[in-house]
């Protein structure tokens, strides 16, 4: 689907308590945007498959104990990896090119390089800027919420994620926590115990935001997936007539 020069993908993020069908959910998303033919991607926090995130699952399962602080900032730095320093793959790059002096492309990243600048750029901006929306399972507000219902101050849990892309989008899985707890049951992970899961659910409320929208995720399965497609569809194509990106927290 063509569009503006900057045109690009959507940044959504679900939010919720454990159970309330975020993955069912994000994962249908994803289907049902590909399906109308936009190009999608499914990201998940934490994403368990870096070494970041295997300390992350083995603290989750009670196989390590870690202080709360450090957990807090682990998961953080677990969104932060997802940059890539392109720095690296330009200098690395450098040798292989032809050195003519009318190279224009080589000439901006010498002239880059020499002011000092460094060419970060993140992993989700790129995949953004190329149109792919991002439909993220968890992002930084269960970082805050889950942290500061362990009694950590909330602007403390805020600071790290200063500077990462701010959703254009986050859809809030609203259920009580006691319908969740009935839901299956809980998995045996750390944090999944009712009382626990009430602080949380209190603090998500203080994260509510304008690009917030609730969905009672006491509805049918297929109620929510029809709620949050219309929702997506509406953010998606307001990205892609160019609504800028902005970082947390704006
Ligand atoms: P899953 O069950 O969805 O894998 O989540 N959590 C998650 C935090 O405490 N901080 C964070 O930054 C994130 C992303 C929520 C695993 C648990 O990890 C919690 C539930």
């Amino acid at each position: 689907r063509g569009g503006k020069a900057d045109s690009r993908g959507a940044l959504v993020v679900l939010e919720g308590l454990d159970r309330c069908g975020k993955t069912t959910q994000s994962t249908r998303l994803v289907k049902n945007l590909e399906r109308v033919g936009y190009s999608a991607e499914l990201w998940r926090f934490p994403d368990r498959t870096t070494s970041v995130g295997k300390m992350i699952s083995s603290y989750l399962s009670n196989e390590s104990q870690l202080d709360d602080h450090t957990i807090h900032l682990l998961f953080s730095a677990n969104r932060w990896e997802k940059r890539l320093v392109m720095l690296f793959f330009v200098v690395r790059n450098l040798a292989k090119i032809d050195q003519d002096e009318n190279n224009v492309w080589l000439q901006n990243v010498l002239g880059i390089i020499s002011t000092g600048q460094t060419l970060v750029k993140s992993l989700m901006e790129s995949k953004l800027k190329s149109g792919t929306t991002l439909v993220v399972d968890r992002y930084s507000y269960s970082g805050v919420a889950f942290s500061s219902a362990k009694g950590l101050d909330i602007e403390w849990c805020k600071a790290p994620e200063i500077g990462l892309l701010a959703p254009d989008l986050v859809v809030y899985l609203d259920i009580p926590p006691e319908k969740a707890a009935e839901r299956g049951g809980y998995g045996g992970e750390r944090y999944e115990q009712l009382e626990f899961q009430k602080k949380v659910g209190q603090n998500y409320q203080v994260l509510h935001g304008p690009t917030w929208k609730i969905i009672d995720a006491c509805s049918s399965m297929e109620e929510v997936e029809e709620q949050l497609q219309k929702m997506v569809l509406d953010c998606v194509k307001t990205c892609q007539e160019g609504k800028p990106l902005s970082c947390l927290w704006s």
